[in-house]
């Protein structure tokens, strides 16, 4: 029997923090032995907000080395960088098509970002989950393991497929999202009520993939927390439900049940001992990291041959959407 197919992307929009780690990276390596998977890095979502193009393109393939640095194989999955595959915006234009600006309008990521943007709300940060929508679609995608502020996303590309099958003929295969348990929302460690993002401003507020352990332990201690100086696992001590989640997300145990066994202790040292966690988890990636970045030509090569990969199944969907839609 044919595998499932699993698909994801991450933009290089910035240093991957824990939240996309957790979120997300750390998900696809666990796919790779059961589904057909498919990883980009989603270097076209990412000029949604400016970019500095000569820093993108460095990001584009820094991007790729941490997801061979966090454990996915070129063997198993394919990887590529998304604009090598012009399938994706030829997809993107018809589904634009089928999309409407209501749909578009209600999706919060869109009314965060163009607060953070206003200088530059452009149509691209509006068109966003259908550029999204045609990167699921491409690839007859089964599953997409995605954080938890993915979920509009998901549902209205689960819409566009089904609007389109509806219209057109049965053409695309309806996606599920993949959630992971405690590490599906990491909020800020400088704002717990948002969640933490790889383009914040404030350093303090998100742990990065690739940070020192020194840096990692410093913005641990430095995460607000409350003036309660009583250990508890509630949304009343938002701070530091955040350090039991991302404790749990790392070491795979209940966040209740940690807090339980901190009990009665201060924060300093659950700050200490989570730092620990953190930077024990995350060294080996940065070590890994450090040396597939001393050979770039091998990334071109993974990101050249990932992308002919994705190319050919994608451009089979092209064909058959087009003919649908009367282009061909
Ligand atoms: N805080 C988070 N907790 C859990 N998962 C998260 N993800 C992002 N932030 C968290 C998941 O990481 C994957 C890649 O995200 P993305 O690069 O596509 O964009 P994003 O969701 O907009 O992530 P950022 O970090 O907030 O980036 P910027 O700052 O550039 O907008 C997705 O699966 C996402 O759910």
């Amino acid at each position: 029997m044919a595998r499932k197919i699993a698909y994801s992307g991450v933009q290089p929009s910035g240093g991957l923090t824990i939240g996309n780690y957790l979120g997300a990276v750390s998900n696809f390596t666990k796919l790779e032995n059961d589904y057909d998977c498919l990883f980009n890095v989603a270097n076209m979502h990412a000029i949604t907000v400016e970019q500095d193009p000569a820093e993108l393109r460095r990001k584009n393939i820094e991007t790729l080395a941490i997801f061979l640095a966090a454990g996915l194989s070129p063997e198993k999955s394919i990887l590529f960088i998304q604009s090598d595959c012009p399938e994706h915006a030829e997809l993107c234009w018809v589904l634009n098509s089928v999309t409407y600006m209501g749909e578009l309008g209600r999706m919060t990521q869109f009314k965060d970002k163009s607060k953070k943007n206003e200088d530059n709300l452009n149509s691209a940060l509006f068109t966003y989950p259908v550029l999204m929508a045609a990167d699921i679609l491409l690839y007859n995608t089964n599953l997409v393991p995605v954080g938890d502020d993915q979920r509009q996303h998901i549902e209205i590309t689960r819409d566009i497929a089904i609007r389109f099958n509806n219209r057109y003929g049965e053409t695309f295969v309806v996606p599920e999202a993949l959630y992971s348990k405690e590490g599906a929302r990491i909020m800020s460690l400088q704002n717990p009520d948002q969640k933490m993002s790889k383009s914040d401003e404030d350093e303090n507020a998100t742990i990065r993939m690739l940070d020192e352990p020194n840096v990692i332990i410093k913005k641990v201690k430095r995460a607000v927390t409350d003036s309660l100086a009583e250990i508890n696992y509630s949304d009343e001590q938002a701070g530091l439900k955040n350090l039991f989640n991302i404790y749990g997300a790392f070491t795979g145990e209940k966040p209740e049940e940690i807090a339980n066994r901190y009990s009665g202790q201060g924060y300093g040292v659950l700050k200490n001992d989570l730092g620990e966690v953190i930077v024990e988890s995350l060294s080996p990636i940065r070590e890994t990291y450090n040396k597939l970045m001393s050979d770039i030509p091998y990334l071109e090569k993974v990101a050249r041959e990932g992308a002919e990969k994705a190319s050919k199944i994608a451009s089979k969907t092209i064909d058959k959407v087009y003919r649908k839609v009367g282009f061909r």
